[in-house]
């Protein structure tokens, strides 16, 4: 189990599509356990196998409230398939955008597939904070962040923040 390096904007492999898994094998089963453990340790309440770079459609999920009563969740190749027409607002952050969260609109409700990580099929109803991370999550699949529905001035303000931050480390 190895707690991994989490990639912060500006790194441009945050916006890359990643790749269906095609097996669940242990090499996958490795890699779930090190994203729960580098959630659990940021700590975050979702991952997605993207921002420890490597580019497979892998995500870890863990809304729980209590450190005591873990909620795993793992999705391989998540998809949602419907959407509630109430739409929620969350304040959300981003663990590749340390310390920074905004409201975020997106529809309250969700129905996820997904393979577990026995590669069996499943289907999950999600509502309140569960459903917003799981759109989160299924954004990183595809090189999207939760800036990007915040509006111009606020994404371009905190990128120049990250690429400043970036230059001055390297
Ligand atoms: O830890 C996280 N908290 C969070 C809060 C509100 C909406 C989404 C999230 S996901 C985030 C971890 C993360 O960056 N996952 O990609
Ligand atoms: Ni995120």
């Amino acid at each position: 189990m190895t707690i991994r390096e989490i990639l912060t904007i500006p790194d441009p492999r945050l916006r890359k599509v990643s790749a269906p898994v095609t097996q669940v094998d242990d090499g996958v089963r490795e890699l779930i356990v090190d994203l729960f453990a580098t959630m659990y340790d940021a700590p975050g309440i979702g991952l997605a196998a993207v921002q420890v770079g490597v580019l497979r459609r892998i995500l870890v999920i863990d809304v729980a409230k209590e450190p005591d009563e873990k909620e795993p969740h793992t999705l391989i190749n998540p998809e949602i398939v419907a959407w509630s027409d109430e739409i929620g607002v969350h304040e959300e952050g981003c663990l590749s955008i340390p310390d920074y969260f905004e409201e975020v609109e997106r529809p309250a409700g969700c129905t996820v597939t997904y393979l577990d990580r026995e590669g069996k099929r499943c289907e999950m109803e999600c509502e309140g904070l569960l459903a917003t991370v799981v759109q989160h999550e299924v954004d990183h699949l595809d090189g999207k962040l939760f800036i990007d529905y915040l509006s111009r001035l606020k994404r371009e303000r905190i990128t120049k923040k990250f690429t400043k931050q970036a230059k001055r480390a390297s």
